[in-house]
């Protein structure tokens, strides 16, 4: 079995989203079957939808064996944990975890695409990875992270500095 690389968007608009965040990125580092590399640092965004409170958003960079749906799974159920119900589509939420890339893997099914079909357009998630990963190369566009970064517009997505 072979190692894959993954890239994961977490997001977070209600409860105290830099501590759910935190400690969801110590839930990623004690997983046994992921392995963390690596974290952006935070980013204040305004909400891409319907009108709601102001985001939290980062990146994470992780390693595991689990295959995308297992994976798929585990984040899930990490957002459980947080007491995540799902009410309108982009409606707010305690955490938001999203499978973004699975090495370069290309899927679609009923429940789950990737590369995720919006990175490409979101400035809340290009900045945080760009940081952690500039260099990978999404397999769809075949273009890098940074060149993404590039042509999207990036405003309303500033660095959150915890007091
Ligand atoms: N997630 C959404 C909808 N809108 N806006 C921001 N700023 N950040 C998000 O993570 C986000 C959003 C659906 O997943
Ligand atoms: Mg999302
Ligand atoms: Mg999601």
């Amino acid at each position: 079995m072979k190692k894959i690389q993954c890239a994961i968007a977490l997001g977070s608009n209600l409860g105290n989203s830099f501590k759910i965040l935190e400690k969801t990125i110590q839930i990623f580092d004690q997983l046994s079957e992921v392995y963390l590399k690596s974290h952006s640092h935070w980013y204040k965004t305004i909400p891409i939808g319907p009108p709601q409170p102001n985001y939290l958003n980062g990146c994470a960079i992780l390693e595991t064996y689990l295959v995308p749906d297992k994976l798929l799974e585990t984040l899930l159920n990490i957002e459980q944990q947080w007491g995540r119900v799902r009410r309108e589509r982009w409606g707010p939420r305690t955490l938001d975890l999203d499978l973004l890339l699975y090495g370069d893997l290309i899927l679609k099914t009923d429940t789950l695409q990737i590369p995720h079909p919006r990175m490409t357009q979101r400035g809340f998630v290009l900045i945080p990875l760009a940081e952690i990963s500039p260099n990978w190369v999404h397999p769809v566009s075949k273009k890098e992270i940074i060149q993404l970064l590039d042509e999207v517009n990036c405003s309303g997505v500033s660095l959150y500095q915890p007091n």
